[in-house]
């Protein structure tokens, strides 16, 4: 599968937003397949491991209170040049400048509370699918709808 695969995660606030299924719509209609999908309050040090590029930043320990004090939603999709295509549909950090069409840009107004994760290059996809989902939680089954959203040279 010559496809890439990233993870997204549904952030506390837009759990307690009510904006859950309104984000996962964007990426159900966009053509995307989810392959791994779960609700879990995510650990603290998962956490921490997660966003350990930050760790020296001021705000750091107030990230990771927001991260863990709520459950997120985790998500694996799959699709052809998605990391690129999913930063694209999550805009920019903060919220208030990402680009009105984003989820940040249409739905946010922080730099913190930005509703969404996405990972950043394909490196960091693996990794991170590999911090969040066990193997047996990522599902590898037949799309019937790809032959409507790729030409069949972009299916492999
Ligand atoms: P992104 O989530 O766009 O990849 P990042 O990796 O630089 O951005 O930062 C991870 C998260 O940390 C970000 O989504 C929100 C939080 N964050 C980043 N910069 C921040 C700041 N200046 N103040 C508060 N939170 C910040
Ligand atoms: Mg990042």
């Amino acid at each position: 599968m010559a496809h890439e695969r990233t993870l997204v995660i549904i952030k506390p606030d837009a759990i307690q937003r009510e904006l859950a299924g309104e984000i996962l719509t964007r990426f159900e209609r966009k053509g995307l397949k989810m392959i791994g999908l779960k609700l879990q309050l995510l650990p603290e040090e998962t956490i921490r491991d997660h966003y350990a590029h930050l760790r020296e930043k001021v705000f750091f320990e107030e990230l990771v209170e927001f991260m863990t004090n709520t459950p997120s939603i985790l998500i694996v999709l799959e699709g052809k040049e998605c990391v690129e295509v999913v930063r694209r549909m999550v805009g920019t950090t903060n919220a208030r400048s990402a680009d009105i069409g984003s989820i940040r840009g249409d739905y946010g107004m922080s730099v913190q509370s930005n509703l969404v994760h996405a990972s950043e290059s394909l490196v960091a996809a693996q990794t991170e699918i590999d911090r969040f989902f066990k193997p047996g939680e990522i599902h590898d089954f037949t799309k019937i709808s790809f032959h409507l959203v790729y030409s069949s040279a972009e299916r492999d």
